[in-house]
């Protein structure tokens, strides 16, 4: 389903997004792409990526579509989203198989998507900045407990909230997408590893098809590139 082309055709029949041109975290699939692939390929949307290196994404020609010069973009047609929440939102909302038919359970999913971007992931992305940028520093050790003990919390409610359930409100949706998406960030951290249902929660996501698709795509993108 996946086409990672690099090759830019006129009159594109399928979506465009932007990836980065080599891999910051080695193909651990981390980069955010990785969750509009995922999304991409469990609706069956095929796609192209258009690789970016770190300088191209803070050139006006990127920012006319993202605005903060990063990645992802999404391009369909006249159509350019950035923002992975929106792009997610935008292909669960014109196929099948990420948001429920029933009005409120789909609100509910929305609710998910928004809860793993605005209260989950923020915490997880200061702890990478801790370990990125403030190792140096003299506080460091007391900083990263303090944002590892913030994060606990919010595993804790959503460990709590999960409970024995296969996925958080029904079918596998854009909100279990999105939330997995976001708990894959804390690989190697250990923290996951302390809520068994979570790390089998993210697990059970990880072996879905469409993610292996989505996973293996970036990965071997990446590898390409590097080789060549
Ligand atoms: N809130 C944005 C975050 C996008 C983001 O942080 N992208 C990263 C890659 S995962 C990036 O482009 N980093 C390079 C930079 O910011 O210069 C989203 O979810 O799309």
């Amino acid at each position: 389903m996946t086409e990672t082309s690099r090759q830019s055709t006129s009159a594109r029949a399928r979506p465009v997004i932007t990836v980065f041109e080599r891999s910051p975290d080695g193909g651990k699939g981390l980069a955010r792409d990785m969750r509009v692939r995922w999304a991409l390929e469990e609706v069956g949307q095929a796609y192209d990526v258009r690789p970016l290196s770190f300088s191209a994404m803070k050139e006006n020609a990127h920012r006319a579509l993202h605005p903060f010069g990063q990645i992802p973009t999404y391009e369909d047609g006249a159509l350019a989203l950035f923002e992975t929440g929106a792009i997610v939102f935008h292909i669960a909302s014109h196929h099948e198989g990420l948001l429920p038919e029933d009005a409120d359970a789909r609100a509910r999913a929305i609710n998910w998507m928004f809860a793993a971007l605005s209260t989950i992931e923020p915490s997880i992305i200061e702890r990478e900045v801790v370990l990125y940028l403030e190792r140096d520093e003299n506080w460091f050790e007391q900083r990263l407990t303090l944002v590892d003990n913030r994060i606990r919390g919010k595993l804790t409610d959503l460990s709590r909230r999960l409970g024995g359930a296969e996925w958080l409100d029904g079918d596998f949706s854009a909100g279990d997408l999105m939330t997995v998406d976001v708990l894959r960030r804390l690989g190697g951290s250990g923290l996951l590893e302390e809520f068994p249902n979570l790390s089998a929660y993210v697990s059970r996501a990880e072996a879905r098809p469409a993610f292996r698709r989505a996973y293996d795509a970036q990965r071997d993108f990446f590898n390409s590139s590097t080789a060549g």
